[in-house]
């Protein structure tokens, strides 16, 4: 790939909301004649949800037509006609999705969407000081500018959840929930195996990651929202705004109850808070029967026990997250995750009465700093473990691996054993992408951000057998005491643990040590680039040999360069005893799991 097409792709992220159309048919002469389908019918200026049918179905449209391109400038030359015609977000969703899921694309990289979208990750009044800031500056000034943001949250010591906003209002968390939902998207036919699966698993480790943290601030773990009759007790006001323009935000109050909802205005049909609670009854009957119901009057058997076809985890998690086109019954089993996310956020204003735009949990990049997402997600996670504890328990054949033994497993910083350390960074990102500050230089955005101090995994396996053997290390951290300060039983601690790693290794027979450091994760490396990172780029090499290594090259090492670690003087320090475990050795010490024992703890 040639550095020009990253640079030139950058080009279609900048100042997206700042074009000069506002809406409105798109010209058959701007458009080649292309059938945009419903993509047009999102209003620019307003929020896109993939949470809402409609809007999905624009997106596919959109979509569509961007996929048939062949090349990186092709992709840029018709996004670029179509940009200031279609909404925003809207069209920074498709040109990202068109980059990530085109084979020939592979090699191009996303800015990131803190870049792209400052508003939905810093407050309005930050970015409009930082305005007033360049207004003051003469006009020559040479130097960029940069500002500082954060730790600033948007609730105070008077709630209890306030404890925890340092990690739900962090920006590292809502880009990756932003960018998870572009990869793995419901009803774009993204070709791929266990989707279902995997929206149930990463929500689960999300909702598992919180109530770690939460439990070391002495918080009690999330409670599931479950009955939508009863107010929501905590709010939520997120000092963000919607759009560039400065729409903010709905806000919620504490006590706020659950509506139908009564809007024409979002392309969504009216939606009764009893025909959620029907869906639920329908998924659980579903998950009690062990069975779902297609449109033909089939049975779609759920089961994990399968040699072909699709689990039962994946057919629940299309039906319930939903993904109409994977659903054996999308009529009948509704689209219950999504809709609640959309009810949620428009507690404040289910009718429209006061034309106030929808909240935080309508967006994927914004939906994690409310309190309320985990609620919402330990529902759904509780429906997915309801259906868990249908299946027949692993036995020890299941989680063990012939003639391999863990014998010891740490970690290490420095000398400091098993311990891990946490506290503030700072990340710079570039505001004057996004946003028009009509300067002459580039208008910092230093964001204080949740990171951890590097450490190595050591791992001492024994592979008994005379050959080598290939195999996966999957590396899991929890919590080992639970909020009233005793030690959890694994039962206890079974939904708290959270995946640090995953990676193959080949041991050798006898003893092995693996050595792996926490910056080579595959799960926790942020894969988010600034605008910076990709810039131009050196020219290839006269032969052509090389130039995409190189490039790939450049691109990790910028990478590396912002996921060192270094703390900053005034910051706060959070350190954490922390044990790692092996969860293999957890089950061969209790043998299979028990479900009235695990019940019991519920
Ligand atoms: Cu990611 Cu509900 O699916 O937030």
């Amino acid at each position: 790939m040639a550095a020009t097409d990253q640079t030139r792709i950058l080009s279609l992220y900048e100042q997206v909301s700042y074009t000069s159309d506002t809406g409105g048919d798109v010209p058959t002469d701007r458009t080649g004649g292309l059938n945009l389908g419903t993509a047009l019918n999102i209003p620019r200026g307003r929020v896109f949800s993939t949470f809402v049918q409609s809007h999905r179905r624009a997106a596919k449209d959109l979509c569509d037509v961007l996929m048939r391109t062949s090349s990186p400038i092709q992709l840029i030359e018709l996004a670029g006609r179509l940009r200031d015609r279609l909404n925003e977000n809207l069209f920074i969703y498709a040109v990202s999705f068109v980059i990530l899921h085109k084979q020939e694309f592979r090699n191009l990289r996303l800015p990131s969407i803190v870049e792209v979208f400052p508003h939905k990750f810093v407050p309005a009044e930050e970015l409009t000081k930082m305005q007033v800031t360049v207004n003051k500056l003469p006009p020559n000034q040479e130097a960029q500018l940069v500002i500082e943001y954060g730790p600033e949250f948007a609730s105070t010591n008077l709630k209890p959840e306030h404890r925890v906003s340092y990690w739900r209002e962090d920006y590292g968390i809502n880009s990756h929930h932003w960018h998870w939902h572009l990869v793995y998207p419901a009803e774009m036919d993204v070709p791929g195996d266990r989707k279902g699966e995997l929206f149930y698993y990463m929500h689960q480790q999300m909702v598992a990651r919180y109530d770690m943290e939460r439990l070391s601030v002495d918080l009690n773990r999330v409670e599931k929202l479950e009955n939508w009759r009863v107010p929501i007790s905590d709010g939520y006001f997120s000092k963000l705004t919607s759009n560039n323009s400065g729409r903010a935000w709905g806000t919620r109050q504490d006590d706020s109850l659950m509506k139908d909802f009564r809007r024409t205005d979002f392309g969504l049909e009216f939606i009764d808070i009893t025909v959620m609670e029907i869906w639920m009854s329908r998924l659980m009957d579903a998950i009690h029967q062990g069975y779902m119901i297609n449109r033909n009057g089939d049975r779609v058997p759920l089961s994990d026990n399968v040699t072909t076809g699709k689990l039962g985890i994946e057919i629940l998690g299309d039906a319930f997250e939903a993904d109409a086109s994977l659903s054996p019954n999308a009529l009948f089993y509704g689209d219950l995750h999504n809709l609640g996310h959309l009810m949620i956020a428009f507690t404040h204003d289910n009718d429209g009465a006061h034309k106030e735009e929808i909240g935080v949990m309508g967006d994927s990049a914004t939906a994690m700093r409310d309190p309320v997402f985990y609620r919402w997600h330990k529902f759904v996670d509780g429906i997915f473990q309801e259906y868990k504890m249908t299946q027949p328990p692993y036995t020890l054949e299941d989680l063990s691996l012939p003639n391999v033994v863990v014998d010891k497993v740490g970690v290490l910083r420095d000398n400091q054993l098993n311990q891990l350390t946490t506290g503030w960074n700072l990340r710079e990102f570039e505001a004057s992408r996004g946003l028009d500050f009509n300067a002459p230089n580039p208008v910092m955005l230093r964001i204080t951000h949740l990171d951890h101090a590097p450490f190595n995994y050591h791992i001492q396996v024994t592979n008994s057998g005379a050959a080598p053997k290939k195999v996966t290390v999957r590396i899991f951290i929890a919590p080992k005491h639970n909020v009233r300060g005793l030690e959890m039983s694994f039962m206890e601690q079974r939904l708290l643990w959270s995946e640090m790693d995953k990676f193959t290794e080949t041991l050798k027979p006898g003893k092995n040590q693996i050595v792996r450091a926490s910056k080579d994760s595959s799960i926790t490396n942020p894969n988010e680039f600034t605008f910076r990172d990709l810039g131009p780029r050196p020219p290839p090499a006269a032969d052509g040999s090389g130039s995409e290594r190189a490039d790939e090259l450049t691109q990790v090492e910028a990478q590396q360069e912002h996921t060192d670690f270094r703390f900053e003087e005034t910051m706060q320090q959070i350190t954490r005893k922390t044990q790692v475990k092996r969860v293999e050795d957890e089950f061969i010490k209790r043998g299979t799991l028990v479900n009235s024992e695990y019940r019991a703890l519920q």
